[in-house]
């Protein structure tokens, strides 16, 4: 189905969420929910020979069931799962040496620029932030050691949206770069960035893909078998993976991924459209609503947006707290992605260890406020702002 000029979603997606990875007959007892494999060692039947799985680090049949279907959602050809995003984040950045740049969005969530600033620089491993959303930016900040690019799109908490085609044939002149997109805020369902260009997808699994807020996770899913070598390779030795239970958790949230977006895209969009009409709303960036200044890129890329969206409230911090404190069916919280709807103050929250100068000159000031639109009723949402609003003012 099109959604309002978006990309033509490929049919098979729901099908593919429920019963890629899940057949019965991968188990002798046939059963049709995958179950939860806790043994950590598996028996061989003579020194490194076995079945596939030797070490619970190395390899989980649980874990594999999931990272089969990830994989297939992106139609991609691997994929490997995580502890949590940022431990996807620094297997990732792992594949990188002393020496080596890497050129990264500059908008994007404070987690990873903390990894990125306050980590992986102490390893002799340079950046360059850029604005990505001008793709020749990318071209002029790849330098002789560049080795990878990292960008998120849409990105958080700007909604800005970068070229996935036009970076990946920039890097693409480079043999030895990689491009990785962040593909958290859509999820896979609707936005599939290797058939785009990209090499690696990212994502924090905690958000949409899970999608109940009771999972920490990470996931990368690419197309290379060389990439995936190094990166499964990575997964054991760093050993930062996810518990069988909790890929059980995620594997069960896919069944519905499809069906929570189209709602979620929905919801977004009455609330988007219900702040561009508030007296008290500066502006809100919503990359599925006209006014967004990147909206028919948007389009030309994905198959339609999430509950995500940020708007500048009139006045500053002490609008903001208020505002955010009245709220009563929004949770005031970090992370997003959830059934439930929730607000956040970036500048104060998930951009914290962003240096202030930084987020002032992004826009992540503290009059922008976060939300993800969750899968109450859209009225009742509505209802929630507006006593919000009143109460700021009252
Ligand atoms: O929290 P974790 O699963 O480690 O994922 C990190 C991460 C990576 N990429 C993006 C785009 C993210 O939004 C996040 C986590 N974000 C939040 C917790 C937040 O409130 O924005």
């Amino acid at each position: 189905m099109s959604v309002d000029g978006y990309l033509m979603q490929e049919p098979g997606f729901a099908t593919k969420a429920i019963h890629v990875g899940q057949e019965p007959e991968r188990w002798s007892s046939s059963n049709v929910v995958t179950p939860i494999v806790l043994s950590t060692t598996f028996k061989q039947q003579s020194p490194s020979q076995h079945k596939g799985f030797e070490y619970g680090r190395s390899g989980n049949p649980s874990r594999e069931v999931l990272e089969q279907c990830l994989s297939s959602l992106d139609n991609g050809k691997y994929g490997l799962c995580f502890s949590s995003g940022l431990a996807a984040a620094t297997t990732v950045i792992s594949l990188l040496s002393a020496g080596d740049h890497i050129v990264v969005m500059d908008d994007l969530y404070g987690g990873t620029y903390e990894l990125l600033t306050e980590v992986i620089e102490r390893r002799d491993i340079t950046f360059t932030f850029v604005d990505a959303r001008y793709p020749e930016r990318v071209a002029s900040a790849i330098q002789r050691n560049t080795r990878m690019v990292w960008i998120e799109t849409p990105t958080n908490p700007l909604m800005g949206i970068v070229d996935i085609k036009q970076v990946s044939e920039i890097v693409h002149a480079y043999e030895e770069i990689i491009l990785v997109v962040d593909n958290t805020f859509l999820s896979s369902y609707f936005q599939r960035p290797l058939m785009l260009g990209a090499d690696i997808v990212f994502y924090s699994l905690t958000k949409y893909l899970n999608g109940h807020t009771d999972v920490l996770m990470g996931a990368l899913v690419m197309n290379s078998n060389e990439l995936h070598e190094r990166l499964k390779f990575l997964q054991n030795s760093l050993g930062a993976v996810p518990s069988p239970f909790e890929c059980f958790m995620v594997n069960r949230g896919l069944k519905t991924l499809a069906l929570r977006m189209e709602q979620h895209m929905k919801n977004g969009l009455a609330i988007g459209r219900y702040l561009e009409k508030h007296p008290l709303v500066d502006k809100v960036l919503h990359p599925g609503l006209p006014s967004h200044p990147q909206h028919q890129l948007a389009k030309s890329q994905s198959y339609g947006h999430s509950g995500m969206l940020s708007f500048y409230i009139k006045g500053g911090l002490e609008e903001s707290q208020k505002f955010l404190s009245s709220l009563k069916v929004f949770t005031l919280g970090a992370s997003l992605g959830g059934f439930q709807s929730l607000a956040m103050l970036s500048s104060q929250m998930s951009h914290a260890p962003m240096p202030i100068e930084d987020r002032i000159r992004l826009g992540i000031t503290d009059n922008l406020i976060r939300l993800s639109v969750g899968l109450e009723e859209a009225q009742d949402l509505i209802a929630d702002l507006d006593q919000a609003f009143k109460a700021t003012v009252s």
